[in-house]
């Protein structure tokens, strides 16, 4: 079959069958290219809450296409390849968590969107790469111990550029983690004219030597409001479809080759296909652990 031949059908399915289907930013090019809506999780799960389909088909990873469930539980959310998942998210489980909970009663517990819902169920807010400073902010201002948990890179560049001191918990996204200040150098030489903006789930040194740093959104937004016509870019290549969509007459290159989650790019054309037609591989979450997580997502919600 070809492309078009399957975007056909997916495109009448979508109307018989009342669904919507939502995209990260760091999928594949030919998936943003059919979904009604591409964003960074807080968007999607903000669209997902508010949407009337009777079916959200959620191209991202699982903890996302869970994250739709537990603000949506009456609409059926469909992940099309049930494999995908994230590494950071698999770095912290409900029971290192509460073991850390029991030993530390005052402290607040804030979790990155990438975690479980049984993690999002234990912790008090949940913040993204897009809300995660305002947040801090907050707790900060209010004078509270503080957990940032699982991503330890984001935590130590919002201690650094606000002067806070809370925990973090060890875990990172490999993908963003492995780059370091040499790749920057290099790529810097090769394009003086390039600004270089960076994903705050890089190492700290990384993050020092960008012109700007922020979530994909805000990557996005920033390239295209800027007058520069170049950028290097330091997160997940899958952002390149929308900075080129947007500004067409701007130049685009990739901090690095290996910036390419082998999850997010796990789902396929066929894989949504198939997922559609037969509406399988379903996302359940037991009503209790939704409740709470959903508090935490609430509470998020709330504050952004
Ligand atoms: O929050 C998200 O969607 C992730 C994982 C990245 C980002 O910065 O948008
Ligand atoms: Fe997880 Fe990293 Fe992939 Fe994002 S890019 S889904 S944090 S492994």
């Amino acid at each position: 079959m070809t492309k078009e031949e399957m975007y056909n059908d997916i495109r009448r399915w979508k109307k018989e069958k009342n669904a919507v289907i939502l995209a990260h930013y760091y999928q594949n090019d030919d998936i943003q290219e059919i979904a009604d809506y591409v964003g960074d999780s807080l968007a999607l799960a903000q669209t997902a809450a508010k949407t009337n389909a009777d079916i959200i088909v959620f191209c991202g990873v699982h903890f996302m296409a869970e994250t739709a469930k537990i603000l949506s539980p009456e609409k059926k959310v469909l992940l099309p390849n049930l494999n995908a998942g994230c590494i950071m998210a698999d770095m912290i489980n409900a029971e290192r968590l509460k073991a850390y909970k029991e030993k530390n009663p005052d402290t607040i517990v804030m979790v990155y969107v990438n975690s479980t819902a049984e993690v999002k169920a234990l912790s008090d807010i949940c913040v993204t790469s897009s809300n995660a400073l305002k947040i801090i902010d907050h707790y900060a201002n209010l004078g509270r111990k503080m957990l940032y948990c699982p991503d330890q890179n984001l935590g130590k560049y919002a201690m650094d550029l606000k002067g806070y001191n809370f925990d973090v918990w060890p875990g990172f996204c490999r993908i963003h983690h492995n780059l370091d200040t040499t790749m920057v150098e290099r790529m810097k030489k090769a394009h003086p004219n390039a600004l270089f903006v960076a994903h705050p789930e890089c190492q700290l040194p990384v993050l020092k030597m960008a012109d700007y740093v922020g979530s994909t959104k805000q990557l996005i937004e920033y390239v295209t409001a800027s007058d520069a016509k170049e950028f290097i870019v330091g997160t997940e290549q899958g952002v390149l479809y929308e900075m080129k969509k947007r500004n067409p007459n701007k130049t685009f290159i990739p901090l690095s080759k290996t910036l390419i989650c082998g999850q997010m790019k796990m789902t396929t054309l066929k894989h949504l296909y198939e997922c559609l037609k037969e509406e399988k591989n379903e996302i359940i979450v037991d009503e209790d652990t939704r409740i709470k997580a959903k508090n935490c997502l609430d509470k998020m919600l709330e504050l952004s």
